[in-house]
């Protein structure tokens, strides 16, 4: 019975980790084999094309030489658009303006919803003029690609594509 109990609470997890394992997952630092660096502009990448081996760790060193707020994420299709209306409520919510990141806002609105946070592994929301850093390990199960989910972006193809060599 207590194995029972413990299934039912652990799966919901299990179901969670899965599409997230299937895109790969947050390197560790020490692992780095390569940094690339990412350029967004309104509204694309540079590069707009990313090659990775399986297992391979890199850094993405991201930098927003747009004019608007712009997103780095790696996930699947099906994840993008999965995550679009929760980038659409933090406009709603004048948390992701055009031009910028309200960051004070963002970390109120958390503490009663943790979604507006933005806090994912596989993101960076990026300010203009901001650089961030992700650390990513491919597992190169799925197809994947870096894309841009503020609201109108992905829409108008900002997105990169990333393909296994
Ligand atoms: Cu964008």
């Amino acid at each position: 019975m207590r194995f029972l109990i413990i299934l039912i609470i652990l799966l919901p997890a299990f179901a969670f980790a899965g599409p997230m394992k299937m895109i790969g997952e947050k390197g560790k630092p020490s692992e780095v084999t390569r940094t690339i660096n990412i350029k967004m502009y309104d509204n694309y990448y540079e590069p707009a094309e990313i090659n990775v081996k399986k297992d391979e760790t890199i850094k993405f060193i991201v930098l927003n030489v747009g004019e608007l707020v712009h997103e780095f994420n790696i996930a699947t299709k099906e994840m993008h658009i999965k995550h679009q209306p929760e980038m659409m409520m933090m406009v709603e919510n004048e948390i992701l303006l055009s031009d910028k990141v309200d960051k004070e806002k963002m970390k109120q609105m958390a503490k009663k919803n943790p979604s507006m946070g933005h806090s994912h592994s596989n993101s960076v929301l990026l300010s203009p003029g901001e650089k961030g850093e992700l650390v990513w390990k491919f597992s190169n199960k799925a197809k994947i690609e870096a894309a841009c989910n503020v609201p109108g972006h992905y829409e108008v193809g900002m997105i990169a594509k990333i393909s296994e060599i």
